[in-house]
């Protein structure tokens, strides 16, 4: 399941007073935005995620900076480097997920599927194993 994390290239409007990004709804990313979110001012070396959910899909985006998403379906691991506000990374539910390595002034933008809801979140790792290979996401494939 890690081949459905996906970079997604947004609309990009370029010109001489510079660029213009739009992200719609069931367009350019595959689900109805239901809440943003967006994580800023983070310590130098401080990593956040480190979950995964039952039904949530995110799009993440780095507005700022730069910063790595490694992603793991509970059977592979893989990194993507996110370092301009025109592309995002594609999380279906079902990936653990770990934001690391930001540099200094990056603003994590999140598109999110569903409002927040805390029942949705793995927060270990071996309980996200089990539920893998208990084949718990097989049937909720996507894109
Ligand atoms: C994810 C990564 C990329 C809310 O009250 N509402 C919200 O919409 C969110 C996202 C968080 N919160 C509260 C819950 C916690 O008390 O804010 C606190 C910090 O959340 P958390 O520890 O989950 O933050 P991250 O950065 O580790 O994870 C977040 C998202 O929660 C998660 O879905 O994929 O960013």
């Amino acid at each position: 399941r890690i081949n459905l994390c996906k970079i997604i290239n947004f609309p990009k409007v370029s010109d001489y007073r510079g660029n213009l990004t739009f992200i719609e709804g069931n367009i350019h990313v595959p689900f109805e935005i239901k809440r943003v979110y967006y994580i800023y001012d983070i310590p130098s070396g401080e990593t956040r995620g480190g979950h995964a959910h039952i039904e949530l899909e995110q799009v993440i985006i780095a507005l700022s900076g730069s910063f790595e998403v490694v992603v793991d379906d509970g059977y592979t691991r893989k990194s993507f480097f996110l370092n301009r506000p025109h592309y995002g990374l594609y999380v279906p539910p079902g990936i653990w997920r770990e934001l690391i390595n930001f540099s200094s002034n990056s603003v994590a933008l999140v598109l999110a599927s569903t409002l927040y809801d805390e029942k949705d979140y793995i927060r270990d790792y071996e309980t996200f194993k089990k539920m893998v290979s208990g084949g718990f996401w097989d049937e909720k494939k996507k894109l």
